[in-house]
């Protein structure tokens, strides 16, 4: 368990504080002035979202919430990339009870963050695909910063995003928009996820996109926290009640689908080309 134990940054870093996190995948810094906590993901080189990255996101936000502060900002530390999505090496040839472990765990990601009562926004400073798309739509508010992607991709590895993944998406997007992005793979560019309302302003840095993240949350500094908590839980009750009923089985098709020879096959041919366009790169 995460302690709690705030830690005073003293006068030259402002009104800051970190919460100490038993690891270091992510961070959690509250401003003291506007307590506002922002949860920063630091797992080089993509945030790709291993076992241990989504158990510390886990145990951050429940952090965030126990500290009953204002809001909660999620970020990342990459200079490129909020967050690349499942880290695809968990899903390649898979030891079967971690496999269950990470589909567990992105489940508990969602259903945290998704469900949180505090306000939430998300300073897209990269790349957001899949799995990084989920955690962005799974806040109220996003701030993205230009020349980036964000998107479901699921079906460009062979797999299936189920329905709770992409009730986020589905909460900004009209379904139309929505179902022809994941059939077609889609990853917006910043302009075009402007335009389509999958994000709700561009930012010219990650500075700048987290302060207009705090004020979006500070727009509800004369609303009524109670019953803003509660306007949150009956617009997102019905996709959570949904979940709960399916989470069991979700897994269950998880595993069942990436197991199959022929995912297993496309999952490796994918990671192939993402090595390949290092190379070209070089
Ligand atoms: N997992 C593991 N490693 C990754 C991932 C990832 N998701 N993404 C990138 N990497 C690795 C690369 O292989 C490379 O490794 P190495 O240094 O060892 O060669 C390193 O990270 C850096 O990658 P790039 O050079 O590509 O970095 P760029 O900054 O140029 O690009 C991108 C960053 C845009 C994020 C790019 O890496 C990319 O597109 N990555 C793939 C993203 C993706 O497709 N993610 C999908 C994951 S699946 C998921 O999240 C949801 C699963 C839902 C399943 C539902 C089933 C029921």
């Amino acid at each position: 368990m995460i302690s709690s134990r705030l830690v005073s940054l003293g006068a030259r870093t402002g009104p800051r504080r970190f919460m100490s996190t038993a690891s270091k995948l992510t961070t959690v810094e509250v401003n003291d002035k506007t307590g506002i906590a922002t949860l920063t993901m630091c797992r080089p080189p993509v945030n790709g979202q291993n076992l241990e990255l989504l158990l510390d996101i886990k145990s951050s936000i429940k952090e965030i919430e126990n500290n009953s502060s204002r809001g909660l900002i999620i970020t990342s530390a990459s200079p490129k990339v909020f967050c690349a999505g499942l880290d695809i090496l968990e899903m390649y040839k898979p030891e079967q009870q971690r496999l269950r472990a990470v589909w567990t765990e992105l489940q508990n990601v969602w259903c945290a963050l998704y469900g949180i009562s505090m306000p939430t926004a998300a300073a897209i400073n990269g790349h957001a695909p899949a799995g990084g798309c989920l955690l962005a739509t799974a806040c109220e508010y996003r701030v993205m910063v230009p020349d980036c992607r964000i998107g479901l991709n699921e079906t460009q590895l062979g797999i299936i995003a189920p329905k709770w993944l992409v009730s986020g998406f589905l909460n900004v997007l009209p379904k139309r928009v929505a179902e022809r992005a994941l059939t077609q793979s889609r990853l917006f560019t910043t302009d075009e996820a402007l335009q389509e309302g999958l994000i709700d302003e561009i930012a010219t840095s990650k500075e700048e996109a987290v302060e207009k993240c705090a004020a979006f949350i500070g727009t509800f500094a004369r609303v009524n926290p109670v019953a803003r908590a509660l306007t949150k839980q009956q617009f997102r009750a019905d996709n959570l009640r949904q979940f709960h009923k399916e989470r069991e089985q979700d897994v269950e098709n998880f595993l069942s689908l990436v197991n199959r020879p022929e995912v297993q096959k496309g999952i490796g041919l994918y990671l192939q080309g993402l090595k390949k366009k290092k190379a070209n790169k070089k």
